[in-house]
């Protein structure tokens, strides 16, 4: 029997994959070649698979007759025209759940290691200032107010590590929570004028754009780190910059940005700022585990049968 055509829109995590090449017949990017190539393969395709941070347009499905899902490695898909997607029939799944751990976890690390200047303490060793005299002071976490942007699967992951350091926690989101039993706040800047670390774990997209803006940073204030493991959308990231730059907030720890992989140079050299590169379900266990669900929910859409985690919208 001939193999279903794949396409993956983007370069799709090696475990993922890797699957996928045991059971499908996959297109590596082919949408970004030859135009005439892709037009003779187009109808054959049935299957995307997409990463967190791939763009799936109204555009390329419309060229896709036989499209019957899209499996994203990845819980946030909001580069995926979800709304076009379901108009014509297609699935959209992604990998909510299992990252939640290491999100939340990640989260936690930049908290401390921007107030406890960690990656800053490890340089201070290895480039043997030691012996020169200690490190400045930092600042404590334990006993202090977190708020959370975004009270859903990650949020409230954080929420119960923030616990665990004697913190009280409040949050914002587009419902109130009652049986959290935390802090609602209507807004963003309500929430942050109340908050020492604000962490932001909403979806990106549209709903969310620029929802950290120079206002909510300005409530944040001069005492202030704001983290966000959510997308680079979410925050106003020149606001930001000025907002360190002015000292209008005392640090911020950043996974995520506007235009990934690209960086703004004015973030690198600031001390108060620890920066990764997208990386908070980036573990051994947590890919294995992304992968074989992205691959079981790729496995089924085509296969015509229920889906494992079809996103919200394709829910019945
Ligand atoms: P989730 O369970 O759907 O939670 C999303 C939360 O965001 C919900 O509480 C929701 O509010 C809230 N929200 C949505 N729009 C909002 C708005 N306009 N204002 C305030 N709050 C809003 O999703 P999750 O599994 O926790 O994942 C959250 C996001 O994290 C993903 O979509 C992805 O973008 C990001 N993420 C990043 C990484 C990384 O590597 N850095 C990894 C995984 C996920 P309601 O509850 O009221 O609907
Ligand atoms: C991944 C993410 O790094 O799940 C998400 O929304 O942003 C991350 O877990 C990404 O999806 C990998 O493509």
């Amino acid at each position: 029997m001939s193999k279903s055509e794949i396409l993956a829109v983007a370069n799709v995590h090696p475990l993922y994959l890797k699957a996928l090449k045991e059971v499908f017949h996959v297109h590596e990017r082919a949408h970004e070649g030859d135009p005439a190539v892709f037009a003779e393969l187009a109808p054959k395709i049935v299957g995307i698979a997409a990463g967190g941070e791939s763009t799936v347009s109204r555009a390329l499905l419309e060229q896709l007759p036989n499209l019957k899902v899209v499996s994203v490695f990845g819980v946030g898909y909001d580069g995926i025209d979800v709304k076009a997607a379901v108009g014509r029939g297609v699935m959209v799944t992604h990998t909510p759940g299992v990252l939640t751990d290491d999100v939340a976890d990640l989260a936690m690390g930049l908290v401390l290691a921007v107030s406890r200047q960690i990656p800053q303490a490890d340089q201070h060793i290895r480039h043997g200032r030691w012996s020169q005299g200690p490190m400045p002071l930092g600042r404590k976490v334990s006993g202090s107010r977190m708020g959370i942007v975004g009270l859903g699967r990650i949020g409230a992951a954080i929420a119960r590590r923030a616990l665990a350091f004697d913190m009280s926690v409040a949050y914002t989101a587009r419902t109130e929570k009652p049986a959290s039993g935390f802090q609602f706040y209507p807004t963003a800047e309500q929430l942050a004028a109340e908050a020492d670390f604000m962490v932001v774990i909403t979806p990106g997209g549209q709903g969310t754009r620029h929802l950290i803006n120079a206002a909510v940073l300005s409530a944040l204030g001069p005492n202030g780190v704001l983290i966000n493991v959510a997308r680079g959308s979410v925050v106003d990231e020149q606001a930001l910059i000025q907002a360190l730059q002015t000292g209008r907030i005392a640090g911020a720890g950043l996974d995520v940005f506007a235009a990934e992989p690209h960086v703004p140079e004015a973030l690198w050299g600031m001390p108060n700022v620890v920066l990764t590169p997208h990386m908070a379900s980036a573990t051994h266990q947590t890919r294995r585990a992304m992968a074989d669900l992205a691959f079981a929910n790729m496995q089924a859409g085509v296969a015509g049968q229920p889906l494992l985690t079809p996103v919200p919208e394709c829910q019945a």
